[in-house]
C-alpha cells in the first residue's frame, strides 16, 4: 500500500510537472482486466494477478471479450454487468464493490468458465477446528492437624503443581499429572497458609489458591 501510494504520488507530481492541463480520470480504487476467450478461459486480473479479494470501492474494469461463443458476466452485491455471448469487443465498466462475494461466468459455459472473489469483510463458511480450550483449575483444602489436603480439580488432564505457602515462603510442594488430584502437604507450624495450585495443559496455564489456617 505504501509503495502504491508512493508510486501514485510520484506519478501525480510527474504528471503535474509534465502537463498541468491534462485532465485526470475520476479517482478509482484500481483498474481490473476482465478477459474471456478466445479459448475456453475467463479471467479477472489486476496488474496481471488473478483477483481473489479486493477492498471495497469503485473500480474501472477493462473488459475484453475475445470470442463470439463466450461472454463475461459479472454479478454480486450492487453489480450486474455482462457482455454479449455472440459479440466480440472491448468495453469499460465502472463498478462499486461492497462487502460480499462476486462471481463471474461465461453464460454459455457456466460450469467450466467461472470465477469468484470476495470484497471487504465476508462471512465465509470455511469450517475450522476450534482451538483447544484453555485449562481451568479449582483448589480446595482441608486441614487435619498439621496436614493440609489440597485438591486440584482441572478441566482436563494437566501437569499439576501444588505448593503450600506461608507468606513468600513455600514450605511444602508436590506435583502430579491428573485431572483431579489430592495431595497432602505438611505445615511445619501453626499459622495462616495459602495452598496454591498451578495447572498446565497444552501450553496453557491456570492457577488457583485457597487460604487455610493450621492450628
Ligand atoms: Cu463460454
Amino acid at each position: 500500500m505504501k509503495t502504491k501510494l508512493g508510486v501514485l504520488l510520484v506519478l501525480s507530481i510527474a504528471g503535474l510537472a509534465a502537463a498541468v492541463s491534462v485532465a485526470r480520470p475520476a479517482a478509482t480504487d484500481g483498474t481490473l482486466q476482465a478477459t474471456v476467450g478466445p479459448g475456453y478461459s475467463i479471467n479477472l486480473t489486476q496488474n496481471g494477478v488473478k483477483v481473489t479479494h479486493l477492498d471495497p470501492g469503485t473500480y474501472t474494469i477493462d473488459v475484453n471479450d475475445q470470442a463470439d461463443i463466450h461472454n463475461f458476466d459479472l454479478f454480486g452485491p450492487g453489480v450486474k454487468e455482462s457482455t454479449g455471448v455472440d459479440t466480440i469487443g472491448t468495453t469499460t465498466w465502472t463498478v462499486t464493490f461492497t462487502d460480499g462475494t462476486y462471481n463471474y461466468v461465461c453464460d454459455a459455459h457456466p460450469a467450466s468458465m467461472s470465477g469468484k472473489f470476495t470484497v471487504g469483510t465476508v462471512q465465509t463458511t470455511t469450517m475450522s477446528t476450534p482451538p483447544p480450550a484453555a485449562v481451568k483449575v479449582k483448589a480446595k483444602a482441608k486441614v487435619t492437624l498439621r496436614t493440609v489436603a489440597v485438591t486440584a480439580t482441572a478441566t482436563k488432564v494437566a501437569s499439576l503443581d501444588f505448593g503450600l505457602w506461608k507468606g513468600t515462603k513455600r514450605v511444602a510442594h508436590a506435583t502430579a499429572k491428573a485431572k483431579v488430584k489430592t495431595v497432602k502437604l505438611k505445615a511445619p507450624s501453626a499459622g495462616r497458609y495459602v495452598a496454591k495450585v498451578t495447572a498446565k495443559a497444552a501450553g496453557k496455564t491456570a492457577k488457583a489458591s485457597v487460604a487455610v489456617t493450621v492450628k
